[in-house]
């Protein structure tokens, strides 16, 4: 007898992408023999609706993809799922990778699935319907009440024994695809897509969690699949545009000129983006992917300056590979996409000066800003942990600490430079996105100061300021505690003087919603 299992994106905020992963597992356990739905909560901002819908399908299962960031939030809708179905509840994704007895442990929570669910959550599926309940590899459960983990992850070997994806087993399908074309390629019907799984670097504020969750080595889709998919996926949802959200999507560089050959020829019309690091691509790939409809490129720029690429980061990419390879870019005619952060461990002044000036030097179309967090499990949270006056992020954020990568009296300190004086005022370039004109402002105030105890008065008086003076933000970072946060959001957005508001927490945003 097959189950009726319910797949639930619990993100509570109106996120541009869906969750691919999940899509993965739905397609694992539909190959399994199961009846699958997939859930949303994105678009509605609300878990409102899911309650209608798990109680006309009424899952035996309901699987949750959780990020750190949504742990709370999700352990929220577990409750209730348990309350009104007795369903079992299944965890996975990053967040039950790295915990995965702690939230196979929680009294909501049936099983916790680590890395890959391909290969796990069929055999768990399988387990709960002959109510067995051994060890499996890869899998934290409690189906006997007592906590089994076999810590052996299976790993998919070949990804192109993977069926694609189904993306309109999402309802809001069509809501993505509009909301990516704006915030991404602008006009164009966008999907997302991932040819790859893993990643060989170190960065300290990412490995080695990508590690866990997907290995070191780089599995790559051959490109015939990955071809075939984005005919697919033209065929059926009409896009003309693609992300690739692979961490390095130029990892191969052969690979890459196989693969934009391809496109080329079967002349698939497609505008796309990918992530990029700047050691990976060369003029001559660079060419290579314009002519195959690359449009924007998005390098992990990190910092201006060497000692925090070196030191905080383990990048391993030097400010002048960086130079190279936006100039590159901009000769063959791509657009670039600079990722930034600020507020690690040996930032001063002088160094938020330096990505001030490098970011004003390399001019991208496209500037992103976020305060680099200490995510929990990383090699930065770790070095965090060895300075006693610091906190790191804990198991499930807590708004509290949000921040406590940031230390003491430093936060304070570091506002000031970041706020809109230090951004805005005195340097253009940084603020503004250069496509559209429009400044972005970087609010960073309030919980470092809470996090590390300090009563220092902080506030976001300076921002406020700053809008009142004339400045009309395109989008605004936030980094503070969720009152000040809810508060700040609110009045902006009733005066209509910010358009977008991003945050390095997006729980903030999240808890926004469903207050
Ligand atoms: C694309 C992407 C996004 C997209 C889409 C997010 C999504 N839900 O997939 C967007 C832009 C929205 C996003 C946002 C963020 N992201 Co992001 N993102 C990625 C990225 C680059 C690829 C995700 C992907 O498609 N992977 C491929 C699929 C196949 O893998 P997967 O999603 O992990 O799913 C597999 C398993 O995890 C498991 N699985 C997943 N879900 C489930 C559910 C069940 C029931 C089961 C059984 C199994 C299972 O099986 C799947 C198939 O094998 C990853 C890095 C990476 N390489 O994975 C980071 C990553 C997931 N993101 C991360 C972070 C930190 C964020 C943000 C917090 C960033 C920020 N500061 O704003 C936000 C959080 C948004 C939110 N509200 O939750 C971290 C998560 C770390 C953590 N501890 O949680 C990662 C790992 C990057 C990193 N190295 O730090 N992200
Ligand atoms: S930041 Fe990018 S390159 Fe560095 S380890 Fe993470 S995915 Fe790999």
């Amino acid at each position: 007898m097959a189950l009726d299992v319910a797949l639930v994106n619990p993100i509570l905020s109106r996120d541009s992408e869906m969750s691919l992963g999940l899509l993965y597992v739905a397609e694992a356990a539909e190959r399994a023999g199961h009846r699958v739905r997939v859930l949303d909560t994105a678009f509605t901002r609300s878990p409102a609706h899911l309650w209608p819908a798990l109680e006309r399908f009424a899952p035996d299962v309901v699987g949750f993809t959780l990020m750190s960031v949504t742990y709370p939030q999700t352990l929220r809708l577990a409750r209730e799922v348990k309350r009104r179905f007795g369903a079992k509840v299944v965890m996975g994704g990053p967040h039950a990778t790295l915990y995965p007895l702690e939230v196979a442990s929680d009294e909501w929570v049936d099983a916790a699935v680590v890395g890959d669910g391909d290969l796990s959550f069929p055999r768990l599926l399988d387990q709960i319907e002959h109510r067995q309940s051994a060890a499996l590899p890869g899998v934290a459960h409690r189906l006997s009440g007592e906590l089994r983990f076999d810590p052996e992850v299976p790993r998919v070997a070949d990804l192109d024994s993977l069926p694609f994806p189904d993306r309109s087993r999402y309802d809001t399908v069509d809501a993505y695809i509009a909301a990516m074309g704006h915030s991404y390629l602008f006009g164009r019907r966008v999907l997302t897509m991932i040819t790859s799984r893993g990643c060989p670097w170190d960065c300290s504020y990412c490995q080695p969690v990508l590690d866990h969750i997907h290995g070191k080595k780089v599995r790559i889709r051959s490109t015939d699949n990955v071809v075939s998919e984005l005919e697919w996926l033209k065929q059926r949802h009409g896009i003309d545009g693609i992300w690739f959200c692979d961490d390095t999507f130029t990892f191969d560089s052969r690979w890459v000129t196989e693969l934009c050959r391809k496109m080329s020829d079967r002349r698939l019309g497609l505008g796309w983006s990918c992530n990029s690091r700047v050691d990976t691509v060369s003029p001559e790939l660079l060419a290579v992917m314009a002519e195959a409809g690359c449009e924007q490129l998005r390098f992990g720029m990190e910092s201006g300056s060497q000692i925090l690429l070196d030191r905080t980061m383990n990048k391993r990419t030097t400010v002048s590979e960086c130079e190279q390879a936006f100039a590159w870019a901009k000769q063959a005619g791509i657009k670039t996409w600079a990722y930034t952060m600020v507020g690690g461990l040996d930032e001063t002044r002088d160094t938020v000066g330096e990505t001030r000036r490098m970011l004003e030097k390399l001019a991208p179309e496209h500037i992103q800003i976020t305060m680099l967090a200490p995510l929990p499990k990383t090699y930065f949270a770790e070095k965090i942990h060895e300075h006693k006056s610091l906190r790191v992020l804990p198991h499930g954020f807590d708004d509290r600490t949000d921040l406590g990568g940031v230390r003491q009296g430093h936060g304070v300190r570091f506002a000031a430079h970041c706020t809109t004086d230090g951004f805005v005022r005195h340097s253009p370039a940084a603020g503004v996105n250069h496509g559209h004109g429009l400044a972005l402002v970087l609010v960073i105030v309030a919980s470092a100061a809470t996090a590390a105890g300090s009563t220092a008065p902080v506030s976001v008086a300076p921002a406020v300021a700053t809008i009142r003076k004339g400045v009309r933000p395109f989008a605004m970072s936030l980094s503070v505690c969720k009152a000040r946060a809810a508060t700040f959001i609110r009045r902006c957005l009733s005066r209509g003087t910010v358009r977008m508001i991003t945050s390095s927490k997006p729980i903030i945003l999240n808890a926004l919603c469903v207050e």
